[in-house]
Order: C-alpha cells, then sequence, then structure tokens
C-alpha cells in the first residue's frame, strides 16, 4: 500500500455528521466504472440543461432526471412530472447499477427499504452552487434522500430547519454517498461555488446523483 491508500485505509468509511446524517466515504469507488458507464447511457438519452426558478432566475447547475418521474423547475414552481419537458418523453429509466447503489448505501446507514424512484442528475462546472434549501417537494418524508459526489470535491452546508441556522461546511470528495433521514430529512442544505479543479474520470465538473423516492 502506498502512502494515499493508507491515509484513507486509515479514514473512518463510516461518518456520522450529524442524527440521521450519515457519510460513507469513497463507497463508489467499487461500483464506479459501471455508474459512469450507466451516467453516460441516461445523458445521452436525455441532455442536462439548466432549469429556471419560479422568481426567474437560471440555475447555474445543469441537471437532468432518471426514473419514474424528474424533478423540473419553471416559472410555476418545483415539481415531479412524469415527462421531461424538454423532449415531452418519458426520462430514461434509472439504471439497475443507480438503484442498487442508493439502496446499499441506505441499508449501510440505516434506512432499510429505501424505494427510490428518481434520481437528479446535477452537473457543477466551475462557479456554480447551490443556494440553501430544503428538499420538500417529495410526498414521503419518511423515506431518506442518498446523494452520490463524483468528480471535483465540492463543499456541503448542512443547515438546521430554519434558514437562518448556521449551516457547518462538509467537503465532498469523489466517490462519497451522504444519506439523511428520519429526524433530519428537512435539513436546509446547499453546496458552495465549486473551485477549479480536474478530476481524472469527470474533467472540470462535478455531478451529484440525488437518489429520492419523490411519489
Ligand atoms: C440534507 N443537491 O438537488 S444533496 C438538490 O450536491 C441538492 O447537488 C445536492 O441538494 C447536490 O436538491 C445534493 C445535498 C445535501 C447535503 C447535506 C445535507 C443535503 C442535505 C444535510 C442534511 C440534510
Ligand atoms: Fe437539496
Amino acid at each position: 500500500m502506498d502512502l494515499f491508500d493508507l491515509l484513507f485505509a486509515q479514514q473512518p468509511a463510516r461518518q456520522d455528521i450529524l442524527k440521521d446524517v450519515i457519510l460513507l466515504r469513497r463507497f463508489v469507488v467499487p461500483f464506479q466504472h459501471e455508474i459512469l458507464a450507466d451516467l453516460v447511457t441516461v445523458i445521452q438519452a436525455a441532455p442536462l440543461r439548466q432549469m429556471v426558478t419560479p422568481g426567474g432566475y437560471t440555475m447555474s447547475v445543469t441537471t437532468v432526471s432518471c426514473g419514474d418521474s424528474g424533478w423540473v423547475s419553471d416559472k410555476n414552481g418545483y415539481r415531479y412530472a412524469s415527462l421531461d419537458p424538454l423532449t415531452q418523453k418519458p426520462w430514461p429509466t434509472m439504471p439497475d447499477s443507480f438503484k442498487q447503489l442508493a439502496q446499499q448505501a441506505a441499508d449501510v446507514a440505516g434506512f432499510a427499504d429505501f424505494k427510490p424512484d428518481t434520481c437528479l442528475i446535477n452537473r457543477y462546472q466551475v462557479g456554480a452552487r447551490m443556494g440553501l434549501h430544503q428538499d420538500k417537494d417529495e410526498q414521503d418524508f419518511s423515506q431518506p434522500i442518498v446523494s452520490v459526489s463524483l468528480g471535483v470535491t465540492a463543499v456541503f452546508q448542512m443547515g438546521g430547519f430554519v434558514r437562518r441556522d448556521k449551516p457547518l461546511k462538509l467537503p465532498l470528495y469523489h466517490g462519497d454517498v451522504l444519506i439523511w433521514g428520519g429526524e433530519s430529512r428537512l435539513r436546509y442544505h446547499g453546496v458552495m461555488p465549486v473551485k477549479a479543479g480536474s478530476h481524472p474520470a469527470l474533467g472540470e465538473y462535478r455531478v451529484n446523483l440525488t437518489f429520492r423516492k419523490a411519489w
């Protein structure tokens, strides 16, 4: 083992960040070839695009979904829709590799029976960010959310239950999986502007896969 492997091996794989917020460091690495190959298939079938918020702002993040529904934003609000508004076709099917990864991570974190029906793919280029918000467009808040980070490192903000609660900051590296549910399901969270960097497999980009049960 070289120094890099030792430094990594001596880092706990599982970290409890807050009650019902669990971080699995590098959990995806053993599955990354299959995940990245299936990501190619999904974004070939449905392109990444920038959504516009109900307030009229174009998001800095570029997104697409796969699964039974997809998260959409436009002047009428945020919601899950069964058809891609760009193509009027169903979203690409969620690859089995995606679903299995999300379910395994949820199991390890202690959330048995996670049934993700949608995966939101967010692509960040340098400077892209996501302001503090809650995920509350889903029907069942008893189901957790699983977030997979790929590529360039980003700093997450994890806040409380009102926007003004001071968030804690957490760097997320390629392959890290963050699971939150239970008491933490409605915490405010966001992503600081992504700094310039590069990753061997994803170039200058960060990609986040967010698995949810929307319906
Ligand atoms: C919840 N995306 O699309 S979840 C989103 O990196 C979104 O693109 C994030 O938030 C992204 O709605 C992935 C981020 C997250 C981080 C920390 C949390 C959610 C959290 C802590 C507590 C609760
Ligand atoms: Fe969110």
